[in-house]
Parts: structure tokens; sequence; C-alpha cells
């Protein structure tokens, strides 16, 4: 099963409640308060890892609490601290709170190495009776309670950091594709639906690596759940460049087209505005050579390229390549750094039992 979205919920730790205590000690009969504060509950962060590849152990387990802070203790001891809970995730992860009615807001975008939100907060320890004493009260038998953490319904969704996708009917090629150009190894078979879930693969450019994504096939119905579904659309949310994969010796490569676009425009519709480049695949076979004015005639659009590869022979290849590299450091946006901690106060903190 692919889990690319998962609904959790995460809790601070209660704080520990302070102590009562009189100070004992022979020779000293009456003592003041010496009862210590409680520590504070542990934090839940959201950290993203280059090491983790998905959400399938956070979907194990949907619920995540910060330790317990430890009460306080006679001689003004200071109650130790609640552990904090790290819930770590791959790079790419959303985090979004769930409002009361069911409303998602986006409070993190995770996608660098080590960055981090804190989604619930631990309570605060209660304060030992030392903090009561007055003139009129020198030997206080009250201290407070530690605070309840912060608890909220948080659902992580998981994109793919790719420039890159390569979507397709089954069988045009895509993953064939895929390892010529970054030597990735998907499996590749001459029945449809062979790709099961995003591949990723590298290309080694001038200045960064640029991450290429095949995504499983979509059939017409694809909305409504037949095939694989369409729910691996969103991988292609962060992608900077859309290349629709086209088997120029199906049936007929015009309605593939028409086709893709119908089901991703009801899918996911704010792919439709990125930049595109319609690829018709296998122009090594003679039917296909018979074709190529007539497609390239009938595939164009205003603005969206139209090119012809073999991507099994390699005709047109570098073309394609130098085509692809040039739109994507076109669309370059150099972001700064997120910062590394983010913070996300979901609820006003309450005392226990209040
Ligand atoms: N003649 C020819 N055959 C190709 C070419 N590219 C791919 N094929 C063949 O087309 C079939 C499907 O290739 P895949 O790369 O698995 O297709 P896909 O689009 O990834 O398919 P799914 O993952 O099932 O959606 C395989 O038998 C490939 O050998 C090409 O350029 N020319
Ligand atoms: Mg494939």
């Amino acid at each position: 099963m692919i889990i690319d979205g998962v609904e959790v919920l995460v809790t601070g730790g209660a704080g520990g409640d302070g102590s009562i205590s009189l100070h004992h000690e022979r020779y000293i009969p009456r003592g003041g308060p010496d009862g210590g504060d409680g520590g504070k509950g542990g934090d839940v962060f959201i950290m993203a890892s280059s090491e983790v590849d998905g959400l399938a152990r956070v979907y194990q387990r949907r619920r995540f609490t910060g330790g317990k802070g430890e009460p306080g203790s006679k001689d003004k001891k200071h109650g130790r601290d609640g552990e904090n809970t790290v819930v770590m995730v791959p790079l790419g992860t959303s985090v979004f709170v769930l409002g009361n009615s069911d409303e998602k807001r986006l409070v993190a975008d995770l996608t660098v190495d080590g960055q981090k939100v804190l989604v619930a907060m631990g309570g605060r320890g209660g304060l030992g009776n030392i903090h009561y004493a007055t003139a009129a009260h020198q030997a206080p038998l009250v201290a407070s309670s530690g605070e309840k953490g912060e608890e909220c319904h948080i659902v992580l969704e998981f994109k793919l950091l790719t420039d890159i996708c390569i979507i397709g009917p089954p069988n045009s090629g895509k993953s064939v594709l895929l390892s010529v150009i970054t030597g990735a190894e998907p499996e590749i078979g001459d029945y449809p639906f062979t790709t099961q879930k995003p591949v990723l693969g590298t290309i080694a450019s001038d200045r960064d690596e640029i991450f290429v994504a095949e995504l499983p096939a979509l059939i017409s119905g694809s909305h409504n759940g037949k095939g694989l579904g369409c729910g691996f659309l969103r991988h292609a949310e962060r992608a900077k460049l859309i290349i629709y994969l086209l088997d120029g010796s199906s049936a007929s490569p015009v309605e593939d087209k028409a086709m893709l676009i119908e089901e991703v425009s009801l899918c996911r519709e704010k792919l439709m505005i990125k930049p595109s480049i319609i690829v018709v695949n296998k122009i090594d076979l003679p039917q296909v050579q018979h074709r190529l004015s007539w497609l390239n005639e009938t595939l164009g659009a205003p603005g969206v390229p139209v090119m012809f590869i073999s991507a099994l022979g390699g005709q047109g290849i570098p073309e394609f390549m130098r085509r692809v590299k040039e739109m994507i450091s076109r669309d370059d946006v150099k972001e700064g750094p997120p910062s590394p901690v983010a913070i996300f106060h979901p609820r006003p903190i309450r005392r226990k039992g209040g």
C-alpha cells in the first residue's frame, strides 16, 4: 500500500505537579515549605529526514505524545522535564492542522533535511508550595497541578520533491525514458500498470541534480478511481515541468493526449498551469514514422512544444534533454533556506482538569 497522507493525533506531555512539602530537620521544629516545581511536559515535533522514504511508519502509530514532566519533590527539587517526541517524516511532507469542521490549514512544508515544526507543546510544570508562603501563611499546604499539553489533529501529506514528472498512458515508455535519462532502474514491461508507484531518478547538471519522477499510468476514468486512480498526481505538485509521454504507435495518440489532459484537470487542476512538453515516443517504429508530420500538426498547443523521441533507440534524446534543461532553468526560483524550526501553537494551554 502506498501511504502519501495520514491523520495523526499529537499531544504535548503533561507538566509534573508541584510538590507540597515542609522542611524537616532536627532542632529546626518549624522549617518552611520546600516543595519543588513540577517539570515541563515534552513537546511534539514533526521533523523531515532524508533517511525516511515514506509515511508508512507514522501510519502504523498515528498517535504521538510528549513525555510527562516529573513532579517536584522535597528539598525544593524541580521535577525532570518530559522527553520531547520527534516524529520523523520524509522530505516533501506538508503539515496541516485540522480545524473543528475538518478544514485543513497548512502550518509547514518540510523540504530540508532536519527542518522541523513544533505541533504540540508540553504543559508547564505546577508550582511547589515554596511559592505560596506569605507572611500570614508560612507553612502553606498548597501547590499547583501541572498543565495539560496542547492537543490537535494534524494531517501529514507527502509529495515528492521532484523537478520533472513524466505522466502518460500505460505502456507509453515512461519507465524506459526514465531509465535512459537518469540511469534509474524501474521495472519495464509490455503490459499496463507495470509501474505501481512513483519512481525517482536524477540527472546530473552543471548546478544541482535534477530530480525526475515517473508516475503510474493514467487511463480514462482515473479520476473516478479506475486503474490505479489518480492520487499519485499530488507528487507532480512541486514539479517545474510536466512531460506528457505518448505512445506514437497507439490507436490514437491524439485521443491519448486529450485523455491525459482531461484526467489531470479533473484530478489536480492546478497542474494545468505548469510548463509542459508533449513527447511522442517510439519513433523507431515504421508506423510511427508515417504519422510524424500529422502528429506534429495535431498535437501542438500554444506554448507547449511537441517533441519526438525513441526512448529505446535513442533518437531525439539529446535534443529532448537540451530542451528539458532549458525549460527547468528558465523556471528556477531562488528561495532562501526555510527556517529550521517553525513553531505552531494549536490551542491555548489549560490546567489539568480545567
Ligand atoms: N519500439 C519501442 N518500444 C518502446 C519504446 N519505449 C518503450 N518501449 C516498449 O514499450 C513497453 C512499455 O514500456 P514501459 O517503459 O514499461 O512503459 P510505461 O509507460 O512505463 O508503462 P506502465 O508503467 O505500465 O504505465 C515495453 O515493452 C518497452 O520495451 C521505444 O522507444 N520504442
Ligand atoms: Mg512504467
